[in-house]
């Protein structure tokens, strides 16, 4: 990689991180987006990582944290800030919210917040690709309680026995809402090695080093678009504010010094440390970068605030319509 990808990487991962952080500023302050939201606050690199390492025929699915994923993989900005706000010119038409986001355009097949629910979507999706014979590779990102569902495991078996390009991606942020994984899964045993188990490869990376997980994403995605198969990349990472909603949360089910060592290992701080030695000037792109967005991110709340919600006598209709076209902030 040179030194302008890495580059782009933290660019990517400032641009997710200052949505999200100004979306929970207005959710929390405004009151007007209604969706139940869940922020990737700390968890940046993940979808940037691993969602860079694909091309744009490849497909993206995610779970419930879904706003980083869409983003990484080229979903426009201005259709998830108006989804959020519940209104028509949202990516799903204001039906959805911030757990049903979709952009097939950019390759993000869709998000949904039933535990495991899009693993399965993903391997079919890796199915027809297989049968069509296209070089495409299909991914799905999932936290480590989803992975203590059963559709988890039959997907894995499924997928390892037809040797389907699918990149399973764990984003193991050690907590299924307040229970830690120490309560809900045997010492000694892991994700990865599940994985293992049903004859697949996997790994597990540091999930908060970008430059790590770029690597370890781009093997696995073009080892299975060759037909080698099935990978699980399990990613180990920390999310920085509570489960759902805009509010930190430390001291409670979690502590103050826990919470405060992972923030220690911001991933765009990490970033930017590896990357200092060849780029001294890194820290004053971040600054810059950081009033871009800013920028980008006013504009499309404005649109999100003065567009229509959708007709109520025409909510049940239309799931399958094409959505109108926003003003778009498209950016691949
Ligand atoms: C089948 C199912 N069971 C329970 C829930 C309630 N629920 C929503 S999010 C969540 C925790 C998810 O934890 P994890 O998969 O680790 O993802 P994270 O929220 O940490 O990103 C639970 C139990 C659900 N949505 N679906």
């Amino acid at each position: 990689m040179t030194t302008l990808d890495r580059l782009r990487l933290v660019r990517d991962m400032v641009r997710i991180r200052c949505a999200e952080e100004t979306l929970a500023d207005l959710y929390r302050d405004e009151q007007l987006m209604r969706t139940p939201t869940h922020f990737s606050i700390g968890q940046e690199a993940t979808a940037v990582g691993v969602c860079a390492a694909t091309r744009r025929g490849d497909v993206v699915y995610s779970a419930h944290r879904s706003h980083a994923p869409y983003l990484a993989k080229g979903g426009d900005l201005a259709a998830l800030v108006a989804e959020l706000y519940g209104k028509e010119t949202g990516c799903a038409r204001g039906r959805g919210g911030s757990v049903h986001l979709v952009d097939h355009a950019a390759g993000f097949g869709g998000s949904a917040a039933i535990l495991g629910e899009m693993i399965p979507v993903a391997v079919g999706a890796a199915w027809a690709f297989a049968m069509d014979g296209a070089p495409r590779v299909a991914l799905t990102f999932f936290g480590d309680g989803a992975s203590e569902e059963g559709v988890f495991h039959e997907s894995l078996n499924f997928a390892a026995l037809h040797r389907l390009p699918v990149v399973f991606v764990c984003e193991n942020n050690q907590y299924s809402i307040a229970s830690p994984l120490s309560a809900r899964q045997p010492a000694g045993s892991s994700i990865w090695q599940r994985a293992l188990g049903y004859g697949m490869r996997a790994s597990r990376i540091d999930g908060n080093d970008v430059l790590a997980v770029h690597d370890a994403a781009r093997t696995a995605v073009e080892a299975a678009r060759a037909g080698e198969g099935p990978h699980l990349l399990e990613l180990d990472t920390y999310r920085w504010r509570e489960h759902v909603g805009p509010h930190p949360d430390a001291g409670g089910y979690r502590s103050h010094a826990e919470v405060a060592s992972w923030i220690e290992r911001c991933p765009i701080r990490t970033a930017a440390d590896a990357l200092r030695p060849e780029d001294p000037t890194v820290d004053d792109r971040i600054d810059a970068w950081r009033a871009e967005f800013t920028e980008e991110v006013a504009r499309a709340v404005e649109l999100a605030r003065a567009a229509p919600f959708p007709d109520v006598t025409d909510l049940l209709s239309g799931a399958d319509e094409p959505r109108p076209l926003a003003p778009t902030t498209r950016r691949n």
